[in-house]
């Protein structure tokens, strides 16, 4: 028998032990094997029913993924022809399953007539974030077994439900005292069914899908939940094929559902999202350093600074159990950092989200301070204080005085030189920058700056803890913004220069939004404060001052005190997050253009694209040639979790060679010719771009 699998028979029961590690991802070699085994179960005849179970910690985390977009992907037996003939077998089948069963995990298990769980078993349909649907009968088998409404809710949300919830839906029959018992359970109840002369197959409680939910359930559902979905393409498909489960035989909607499917595995989307996910995988892999590399250990973390960024950081590790002391200089800002994580938990209780006795948990393993000493055994620290470089170096010339030797001493900056603060130090090689996105609870993304001297175990304990806390970690090298903020520079520039030219602010932001963005590039300064951005430029002013139209638009509203959304004013007037456009910020670009002798004209949406997006591009390609981001996938996570650019464009990097690499010079250079001095200055293509264009690369790699 093939080494993927393990077979075992005893008092009439076959034990089929699926054993391809890591996550047993049922790729065609392991689905041949699940295919034999069971065909050789059941022409034995001393063999009167199967249980199908993973080796290891968990069942399966569904189709290979690496096998979409090529002909592995339904390379005999594919994982639908394997489950349809699961269902004709004659013989009880059980599926017994531990930790994950997930996609086309669980629809193995939908395929068993009858499946038993441990109670830390988690069971999802995640495809939609791959791009995908369910595509082995799970849209058409789950509605039949637990009705169509929560089947579609975890297919839509893409969230795993506990064991508990999976028994009380029906879709677990039974649950097994723990992990540890669980195939004694499951031969038990094996036992128990052939006993009871039970069918292969039960009758699902759902045999006829549509009569769950009312009869404008999917009217109703298109209504409240399709403007959320933009222009994606997973969550219409599911919603097709659920729609086929309620009107169609199974055979045919399981015909229906394979089509949809292939059609999402096309698309360009889901191949973005593909794209995301291994380069998610990929991003805490560190060139030179060894994986197997002794981490330091980290039990204790301190926070400096319980501002909304100190609270929300320390909130981080709190959710993950791990204690954390809040330095403050001053007790009323203590108490009210403090004060505000605890409303934070608070409205997390109020939506459900948390339970109260959850909260008083992580309340306990926050302990304020205002005292260093209180500090002296963390493992790391964080500082998270003004961004103002003489005052964190204040801070890191008191860390090392006061933490124990070995301690991981982290600046979360944003854009200042880590090598500077690390100087202050007599140990930079525990020096390292920590940039978390506000809120800091709740943005994925965690920017590690690697300064010149970082240890690797510095940098690899940074990139396990942040696994640990639910963090995406991109390592960055040391620059002004590191990656995200340095591509925002350009992006936003080019943003402000075309209001200047002519178009409305409510243009340039449809144009971005359009694409999928969170919000536009005006709106998302408005957010974050038309002061912060000026202060940071401000900081940076020397870098630009041939250019006197530079972010001219911005500092006319910073010194009307149009701060953005806190002052109702910005580039756009609001009432509570009402936002409306306003005419004097026109008339404002309007004499601002004249002064400047700019000239305003009608610009097309394909010009604000263009111009937006490709010095993003462009910025984004220069980070790689220097070697400040290690791989076009790491930029591309950057700015799909910190920034709000559409994952299903799976990242402004490998949205350029969607669009063709050549095609994104060619318009770097018309904008360069078209555009004046403004061009001439920068429109400047990364020298990076043009060799890739003159190799005729169509992928983004140092070259
Ligand atoms: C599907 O099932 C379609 C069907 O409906 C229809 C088909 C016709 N395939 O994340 P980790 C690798 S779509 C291939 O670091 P964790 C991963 O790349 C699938 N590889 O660990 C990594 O490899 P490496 C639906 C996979 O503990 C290693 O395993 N399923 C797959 O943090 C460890 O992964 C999903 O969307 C896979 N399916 O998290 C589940 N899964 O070491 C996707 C993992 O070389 N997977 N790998 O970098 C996950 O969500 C997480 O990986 C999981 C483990 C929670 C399982």
């Amino acid at each position: 028998m093939n080494s993927l699998i393990r077979y075992q028979v005893e008092d009439g029961l076959a034990l089929i032990t699926l054993a391809r590690p890591p996550v047993n991802a049922l790729g065609q070699t392991l689905r041949a094997a699940v295919l034999d085994a069971c065909q050789r179960a059941a022409s034995d005849a001393s063999v009167r029913a199967i249980i199908l179970h993973g080796d290891g910690k968990l069942f399966s985390a569904g189709a290979d993924i690496s096998e979409f977009g090529s002909a592995a992907s339904f390379a005999a037996p594919s994982l639908p022809d394997l489950l349809s003939r699961l269902t004709q077998l004659d013989k009880p089948l059980i599926a017994a399953l531990s930790g994950l069963a997930l996609g086309g995990g669980l629809e193995l298990a939908l395929a068993c007539g009858y499946r038993i769980g441990e109670p830390s078993l988690r069971l999802g349909l995640p495809e939609i974030s791959l791009g995908l649907l369910p595509g082995a009968g799970g849209t058409q088998r789950l509605p039949r077994l637990i009705g169509v409404a929560p089947a579609l809710d975890m297919m839509i949300s893409g969230l795993p439900i506990d064991a508990n919830r999976a028994l009380e839906l029906g879709l677990l029959d039974r649950l097994a005292a723990s992990a540890d018992t669980l195939v004694e359970a499951a031969r038990a109840f094996a036992l128990d069914l052939l006993g009871d002369l039970a069918p292969a197959r039960p009758q699902t409680p759902f045999a006829e899908p549509a009569a769950s939910v009312a009869e404008d359930f999917f009217q109703q559902y298109r209504q409240t939940h399709e403007p959320r979905w933009k222009n994606r393409l997973a969550p219409r498909l599911v919603l097709a094929a659920v729609e086929a489960a309620c009107v169609l035989p199974l055979q045919a909607g399981l015909e229906r559902e394979l089509a949809l499917f292939k059609q999402a595995e096309d698309s360009a989307q889901s191949a973005a999202l593909r794209h995301l996910f291994f380069a998610e995988r990929e991003a805490g892999r560190i060139p030179g350093i060894a994986e197997d590399i002794a981490l330091r250990p980290v039990a204790r973390v301190a926070v400096i600074g319980a501002g909304t960024m100190g609270g929300g950081i320390a909130m981080n590790f709190a959710n993950a159990g791990i204690p954390v002391v809040v330095l403050e200089q001053k007790s009323e800002a203590l108490e009210r950092g403090l004060a505000n994580v605890r409303r934070n938990y608070e409205s997390s209780v109020s939506r459900g989200k948390l339970n109260a006795e959850q909260l008083e948990q992580r309340m306990q393993l926050l302990v304020g301070t205002l005292d260093y000493a209180d500090i002296a055994d963390a493992d790391l620290v964080i500082e998270a204080v003004f961004e103002k470089l003489e005052i964190k170096q204040q801070v890191f010339r008191t860390l090392d005085e006061v933490c124990k030797p070995g301690a991981i001493l982290a600046s979360n900056t944003s854009s200042l030189d880590v090598d500077a603060i690390a100087a202050v130090t007599r140990r930079p090689q525990d020096v390292i920058g920590l940039h978390f996105f506000s809120p800091a609870n709740v943005m994925r993304l965690l920017e590690v700056v690697r300064a010149r001297e970082t240890a690797p175990d510095v940098l690899a304990t940074t990139l396990r803890l942040a696994k640990r806390i639910g963090k995406v970690a991109v390592v960055s090298g040391v620059c002004f913004g590191f990656i995200g903020n340095r591509m925002l520079e350009p992006y936003n520039r080019e943003a402000h220069r075309l209001v200047l030219e002519g178009a409305t602010p409510a243009r340039v932001d449809g144009v971005l939004t359009d694409l999928g963005l969170n919000m536009g590039a005006l709106t998302m300064t408005d957010l974050a404060g038309i002061d912060v951005n000026f202060l940071v430029r401000d900081s940076n002013r020397s870098a630009f001052a041939d250019d006197a139209s530079y972010y001219r638009v911005g500092d006319a509203l910073y010194s009307l005190g149009r701060y953005g959304q806190k002052t109702g004013r910005g580039f756009y007037l609001y009432e509570g997050r009402q936002r409306r456009d306003d005419d004097e910020v026109v008339a404002l670009a309007e004499r601002l253009a004249s002064e400047l002798q700019v000239e305003r004209r009608l610009i097309g949406d394909a010009e604000i694209h263009d111009r937006c997006l490709f010095m993003l591009i462009n910025e984004g390609i220069q980070l790689l040639d220097e070697g400040i981001a290690l791989r076009a996938g790491d930029i591309d996570l950057v700015w799909t979790n910190g920034y709000g650019f559409p994952a299903w464009v799976g990242g402004p990097l490998h949205y350029a060679e969607q669009l063709g690499l050549d095609k994104v010079l060619d318009g770097i250079h018309r904008y360069r010719d078209s555009l004046g001095t403004y061009g001439q200055r920068w429109f400047q293509p990364a020298p990076l771009l043009e060799r890739l264009v003159a190799a005729g690369k169509t992928r983004i790699e140092k070259i």
